[in-house]
């Protein structure tokens, strides 16, 4: 059986995901950044802000900032690095609708050399070259890809070329930033072997640490483990894991969601459960999101959820999905949904210990055109 789903992998597949996507835009747009520290996320208010770093460009990596890192920590790694004579941090806010329109550029400059193209996220492609016959080809054409992106964008990317989408994806965040990494089908378990379980997409950080415990830190350890094991252990998502680890994919290219969801959040300044504060916060919220969607193009979505995060970090989230979905002329109505949504959060329905709130987000999904 295992050997008849690994002789099935026959194509390539490349992965390209682009490289500090935010902040090298960020960078490609204003030449004087060239080369410095850039931060785009929340901003930082002297240190004094709660809300995280979006992404961090390469040199701002090495201070040690990183996406999700709150901004008051980046600020200070700013400061820190400042006082030893290096350069200090810029921090930019987030012009989502400038990385979309890059984004979609990205997207159609693929599509030049393939048809099919899957987005799988603002800065993530997969796309199918089978038709290149051979890697040797598949890897020139990538070449071509990175250097039109290049040119066009002055962005870098960093492409995986494998049989299948899981080791492509593996394979493209190995050499980052600006590489290129190609896993041959006879390669795939000495190139998975020694990687840590945290680079197998699926493994967060929670399945990660049940496996820490129990000495399980490699994809080889993993390999170690049998399908019924991590089935008893993990029900559906075992037998997954138990797939990955041994390489195996047989996912399609899907070309249709280009888009899977449009989203934003806030962290309030200080923690609150006040209805005004937080209604007022969350109209900002919608308005952004709404009106990120009628810029993305799409004519409908059916689902809305909204996340809540407590004083104390505990996240909830909720969800509603509307069968004859909201269209571009629905902002009442998709206001109203939100509404219904965070207003058990605000008393004791869905928040019994009355727990202040320090963050709320909103995010639509099942984009339609
Ligand atoms: P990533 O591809 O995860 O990160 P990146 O492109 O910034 O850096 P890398 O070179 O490691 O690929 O995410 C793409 C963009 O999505 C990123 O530029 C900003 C945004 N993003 C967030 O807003 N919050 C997050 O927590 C992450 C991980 C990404
Ligand atoms: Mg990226």
């Amino acid at each position: 059986m295992l050997k008849n789903i690994t002789k099935l992998s026959t194509k390539i597949i490349a992965h390209l995901d682009m490289d500090a996507f935010f902040a090298s835009i960020e960078e490609a747009h204003t030449p004087s950044f060239k080369g410095k520290p850039i931060v785009v996320g929340t901003e930082p208010n002297q240190g004094k802000a709660r809300g995280v770093v979006s992404t961090a460009n390469y040199k701002a990596r090495e201070y040690g900032i990183h996406s999700a890192l709150p901004i008051s920590w980046a600020w200070r790694l700013s400061e820190k690095a400042k006082n030893q004579g290096k350069a200090p941090v810029i921090f930019l806010p987030v012009d989502f609708n400038l990385y979309n329109r890059v984004s979609q550029n990205i997207l159609q400059i693929i599509k030049t050399y393939t048809k099919e193209v899957e987005q799988a996220s603002i800065d993530e492609y997969y796309f199918d070259l089978s038709f290149a016959k051979t890697f040797k080809k598949a890897k020139l054409i990538c070449s071509n890809i990175k250097n039109e992106i290049l040119l066009k964008e002055k962005i870098t990317c960093s492409v995986g070329i494998a049989p299948n989408k899981l080791v492509s994806k593996i394979a493209a965040g190995i050499n980052k930033p600006n590489g290129m990494l190609l896993v041959l089908e006879k390669d795939i378990q000495n190139f998975l072997n020694p990687l840590p379980i945290r680079e197998l997409p699926g493994i967060g950080p929670k399945t990660a640490e049940i496996f820490y415990k129990e000495n399980i830190k490699t994809i080889k350890d993993l390999k170690g483990i049998s399908l019924d094991n991590l089935i008893k252990k993990f029900g559906k998502s075992g037998s997954k894991i138990f797939y990955k680890a041994l390489g195996i994919d047989n996912s399609p290219i899907t070309e249709k969601h280009e888009i899977k969801s449009i989203g934003e959040q806030t962290t309030f300044s200080i923690n609150s459960l006040d209805i005004l504060h937080i209604c007022d916060q969350l109209k900002k919220l919608s308005d952004s999101v709404f009106a990120n969607f009628l810029e993305s193009g799409f004519s409908s979505f059916k689902t809305i959820t909204i996340t809540i995060r407590f004083y104390d970090f505990n996240t909830k989230t909720s969800s509603k999905s509307l069968k004859s979905g909201i269209t571009i002329n629905d902002k009442k109505i998709f206001e109203l949904e939100i509404l219904k949504l965070i207003l058990p959060f605000l008393d004791k329905r869905s928040n019994p210990k009355l727990k202040p709130i320090r963050l709320i987000g909103v995010r639509i999904e099942k984009l339609i055109n």
